[in-house]
């Protein structure tokens, strides 16, 4: 919604000026209006290719549910000199006109039939195929909050709510539920769930299986207040079939053997393995592993680490 500046007062009345300026991004080529609109009436159901406009009210009153392929929002204009932006690809639909409304648009350009889209299903597909994400055509991905160039395989299944990075790949046969989160560079590999509460920062390498709990106490139809949480830090890899219990951290580059059973934290560059998980040594961030000597290690991709306290921290 644009506010344009009114010239004048109560005695004189009202002026609104409209010219190309910040608010009127694009040249002014065609002025159209409609009015006595029945108040039953709706009208628009359709998007534009490439038209830019700004929708006025200028008299009475109108609803306007606007969707740009992420988000539907309604908007109510009552003022003349409020102007609702309508950019290219944004479904809109008008209605609830008040008895005396009277409709002013200005237009970027003059009318063209072909610009319109007016079948929603065709918008929806132009929409997808402009995405600038792939999703296979057998996955299902109810989320718009997905990052540019990330693959999502068939059989896959993303709720609405979850935000995935950048050149993220999602295998074949994963469900990402709601409250999770995944960085750029993200790897699923097939037959991954990653349930609520599961936070996945960049670069992470989830294995073939690898199995997310997100309920410490689970009873059949007994839901817990809150999902416990459980945090993969960046660069870390987990082998396949590992199975992590929850409200667990895992550290930075941290590498999980294949059927690992992680029942504590885990903290930065550490290689665990077994069931329960220990510790077997530590890992340089290119995967090799390190070798320490008096607390020291240098890694042939010349990397160089030491050791504190226990932990391992990268020089
Ligand atoms: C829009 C919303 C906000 C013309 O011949 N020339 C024109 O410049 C216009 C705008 C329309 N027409 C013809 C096309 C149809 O046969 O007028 C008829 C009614 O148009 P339409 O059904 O598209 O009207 P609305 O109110 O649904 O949509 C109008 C604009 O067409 C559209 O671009 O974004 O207002």
């Amino acid at each position: 919604m644009i506010n344009f500046k009114s010239m004048g007062d109560e005695e004189k009345g009202y002026l609104v000026a409209l010219q190309k300026s910040e608010e009127i991004p694009f040249e002014i080529k065609r002025v159209y209006y409609t009015y006595g609109v029945p108040m039953h009436a709706k009208r628009g159901f359709h998007a534009h290719k490439k038209l830019e406009q700004i929708l006025f009210c200028l008299n009475g009153s109108i609803k306007v549910k606007c969707f740009d392929g992420e988000k539907e929002e309604v908007f109510t204009l009552t003022k003349p000199n409020e102007g609702l932006y309508l950019g290219t690809m944004v479904w809109h639909e008008m209605f609830d006109y008040s008895k005396d409304s009277v409709i002013m648009v200005i237009a970027s350009d003059v009318y063209k039939e072909e610009d319109y889209i007016r079948n929603y299903e065709e918008y929806i597909k132009i929409l997808k195929e402009n995405k600038n994400y792939f999703v296979h055509e057998k996955a299902i991905v109810d989320s718009n909050n997905i990052g540019k160039d990330t693959r999502i395989w068939g059989f896959s299944h993303i709720f609405e709510n979850a935000v995935i990075g950048e050149n993220c790949n999602i295998c074949e046969h994963v469900l990402i539920e709601n409250d999770v989160t995944l960085g750029d560079n993200v790897t699923v590999k097939s037959g991954v769930y990653i349930w609520d509460g599961i936070f996945i920062e960049d670069n992470v390498f989830i294995g073939p299986s690898v199995s997310f709990v997100n309920d410490k106490y689970p009873r059949s139809k007994m839901y817990p207040e809150e999902f416990s949480k459980t945090i993969i830090k960046k660069g870390a890899s987990i082998g396949s079939n590992a199975t992590i219990l929850c409200d667990i951290t895992i550290g930075q580059y941290a590498t999980i053997g294949a059927g690992t059973v992680v029942t504590k934290d885990v903290k930065d560059f550490e290689i665990v393995v077994g069931n329960p998980g220990k510790v077997i040594g530590y890992n340089c961030i290119c995967g090799k592993k390190l070798i320490f000597e008096d607390n020291k290690a240098k890694c042939s991709c010349k990397n160089e680490y030491e050791k504190k306290d226990g932990k391992v921290y990268k020089i």
